[in-house]
């Protein structure tokens, strides 16, 4: 009997799970109006021991404040930095947030509304007016839904959100929810392995937008290039939602128009009816990441007029599009066919006190400090970052590997696996058309050495293949290369190490060997291209220790340079194709005994300024900038030190 229940759990099947729909970036247009909710809304943390108590006793029936005490939140933001409470920081379960706004009278004529949210972790219950709007699970994701008729028009209106931040065995990311015993009774108690902070919340912005009642509902492109990067195509795919759509199918069509960076016309085409078709961009300039080009990050703007009959203009929505490809082979990932060599870091959406509520200056300053440090990616470690930020990467260049909110998996199970491919398909339909998406990552660190990962990774890369075949496909891989039962199912290999940190905790003599027969052993077994995709060492900032000690900014500066070294033996070997510091910035993560106020592993503080080890890694960014790439380099990259014409001593970048 045990048995027989031990295997039927083991069972897992790829079943078709549910795909989202529409989800453009909320644009004004001649046709749509967009207006934010954001600000500041009322808020209530529920009883942990009762956490649907709101739901049964209809709270969002009327204002919050009716019901419960409540408190001004900001939106976006997580809410657990906000007070001074513990109660709220380690909050378990569901909080409540509601405001009030206004819908113009205007907007009840003749058109749609919808109700658009950039993320809420992890689960979200939104009403209207009293009336239920919609329901998503799952951080870090869009979700939207038409409210046309729960408006109010010309009149006030309530929004009210009930938020759950409980991971359990079966959600994405996964966790644990006990009860244990305190001093007074029983506390309830999130637990997670992975290591970063269970922030929750209203994340991002939340949007009301307006559309034509039949308007453009999606859009795809897929871009190519001729042989010689001269001429660009854009093939588009259009989907109407609409009546006009259903009613006539044969009459609607698409005018779309290419607009270069001045605003210059340079392509355009009338669709037919199926709406799907290419346009041709001549001299096109194409996509290139940062210091891969002189010119990186060009954009052009595709305008999508869509016409009903008789030349009745519906619909306009525009898409910025950069024209680039990617191919890739068992050695090699090529960019309009020139190989990659990243030089990248595994980030986090994390600060002080806003928690992973998105921040335009601190987005703003996170760009430049990439540029400033010479990277040409990141991984958007361990979940999707706001659509803001995919905007940036695509205006500065900087190539993105686009991670699904998967991390440390294991027990894999049925319901799991569908939530996993359902988190993968809302990224892949989300990012699709951001030509600064160069890789789709599927888990960080997941268990795969152990009983079913081959099926489940099989089935979670093949599903993700199947919705974008333009783009490989990885995971950031911790169990030994001899243990691993998904790389097979990959296409790039990634693989995080802490060598003189957490093996051999001190020991910068066991790294430079250790990293190169890491990598090896991965492309050996599996004749893939392979990357490092975390190393690194928790640093104090100001704290110095010379000979280098654990913790100290010596010892960080070693670790990398011990790296490094490793890195360029590699390079020699084609098939190694990039390096990724752990991490961009320091971060908060659960309290533990390792973590001081968080992860220390940052090569800018979380404040966002320099340890002593951003200025090497600078000089090794820039140095493989010019290397691989033959970019410029800064006149600041090096500090003066001695005119010594003829020594060994580096002084300025013309040395490098
Ligand atoms: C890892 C994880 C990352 C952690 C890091 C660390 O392997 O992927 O989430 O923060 O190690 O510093 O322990």
């Amino acid at each position: 009997m045990g048995l027989k229940r031990i295997f039927k759990s083991l069972i897992i099947l790829n079943k078709e799970i549910e795909t989202s729909r529409g989800m453009l970036y909320p644009r004004e247009s001649e046709t749509r109006e967009v207006r934010t909710l954001d600000g500041i809304w009322n808020f209530v943390r529920s009883d942990e021991t009762n956490p649907t108590q709101g739901i049964r006793d209809g709270w969002f029936k009327d204002d919050l404040s009716k019901s419960m005490p409540t408190i001004p939140m900001p939106v976006p933001a997580s809410y657990n930095d906000i007070t001074t409470e513990q109660t709220l920081r380690d909050h378990v379960g569901t909080v409540w947030y509601d405001r009030k706004f206004f819908v113009p009278r205007s907007w009840g004529q003749d058109q749609r509304v919808w109700l658009r949210f950039g993320s809420v972790h992890y689960e979200a219950y939104v009403w209207i007016n009293g009336r239920s709007a919609v329901k998503h699970e799952m951080g870090h994701l869009p979700f939207e839904t038409e409210v046309t008729h729960l408006l109010k028009y010309g009149a006030e209106n309530r929004i009210t959100v009930m938020c759950d931040n409980a991971l359990i065995q079966t959600t994405v990311p996964q966790g644990k929810i006990s009860e244990v015993a305190n001093d007074e009774g029983v506390t309830i108690i999130q637990s997670y392995t992975f290591d970063f902070f269970n922030y929750a919340g209203i994340h991002r912005s939340v949007h009301l937008y307006t559309t034509p009642k039949t308007f453009i509902e999606e859009v795809e492109v897929k871009t190519n290039l001729s042989q010689n990067n001269s001429v660009g195509t854009v093939d588009y795919s259009i989907t109407v939602n609409g009546t006009a759509a259903n009613e006539a199918e044969n009459t609607l069509l698409a005018r779309l128009q290419i607009y270069n960076r001045e605003g210059v016309q340079v392509a355009n085409v009338t669709s037919d009816s199926k709406l799907v078709g290419s346009l041709q961009v001549d001299n096109v300039k194409p996509w290139w990441p940062y210091l891969m080009h002189s010119d990186p990050g060009y954009l052009y703007e595709l305008e999508i007029r869509l016409y009903a009959a008789k030349e009745q203009l519906l619909d306009v929505y525009r898409l910025k599009v950069g024209i680039r490809t990617l191919s890739w082979t068992n050695t090699t990932f090529l960019i309009n066919g020139k190989p990659i060599y990243f030089r990248g870091f595994g980030r986090h959406e994390d600060a002080d006190v806003r928690g992973r509520g998105l921040d335009n200056a601190l987005m703003a300053r996170d760009f430049n400090l990439l540029k400033w440090i010479g990277a040409n990616a990141y991984r958007t470690s361990h979940y999707p970052y706001s659509e803001e930020s995919m905007q940036f990467a695509d205006q500065h260049g900087i190539m993105i590997i686009d991670e699904c909110p998967s991390v440390d998996t294991e027990n894999f199970n049925q319901v799991l696996l569908d939530r996993h491919k359902s988190s993968l398909e809302q990224l892949v339909h989300r990012d699709r058309n951001h030509p600064s998406v160069v890789m789709w990552s599927i888990a960080n660190e997941p268990r795969t050495g152990q009983v079913n990962a081959d099926t489940y990774f099989q089935f979670v890369a093949n599903y993700t293949r199947s919705l974008d075949s333009t783009r490989p496909i990885t995971a950031a891989i911790a169990v030994p290369s001899n243990d691993d039962k998904a790389g097979r199912h990959l296409d790039i290999i990634s693989f995080n190490r802490y060598n003189a940190w957490y093996s051999n905790t001190g020991r910068l003599d066991m790294v430079t060997q250790r990293v190169i027969s890491e990598a090896t052993g991965w492309n050996k077994k599996y004749d893939k291209p392979v990357l490092m995709s975390e190393y690194g060492a928790d640093t104090l900032e100001g704290l110095h220790l010379q000979p280098a000690f654990v913790w100290s900014e010596e010892f960080q500066t070693e670790v990398f340079s011990r790296h490094f070294k490793a890195f360029d033996a590699l390079r020699r070997q084609k098939w190694f194709i990039g390096e990724f510091v752990w991490n961009f910035a320091d971060f908060k993560t659960a309290q533990t005994y390792t973590r001081v106020g968080g992860n220390k592993k940052g090569v800018f503080t979380r404040a966002r300024q320099p340890k002593a080890a951003a200025h090497l890694l600078r000089q090794r960014y820039f140095a493989l900038g010019r290397e691989v790439d033959q970019c410029n380099v800064p006149n600041d990259l090096f500090t003066y030190i001695a005119d010594v014409g003829g020594s060994n001593v580096k002084h300025d970048s013309a040395d490098l």
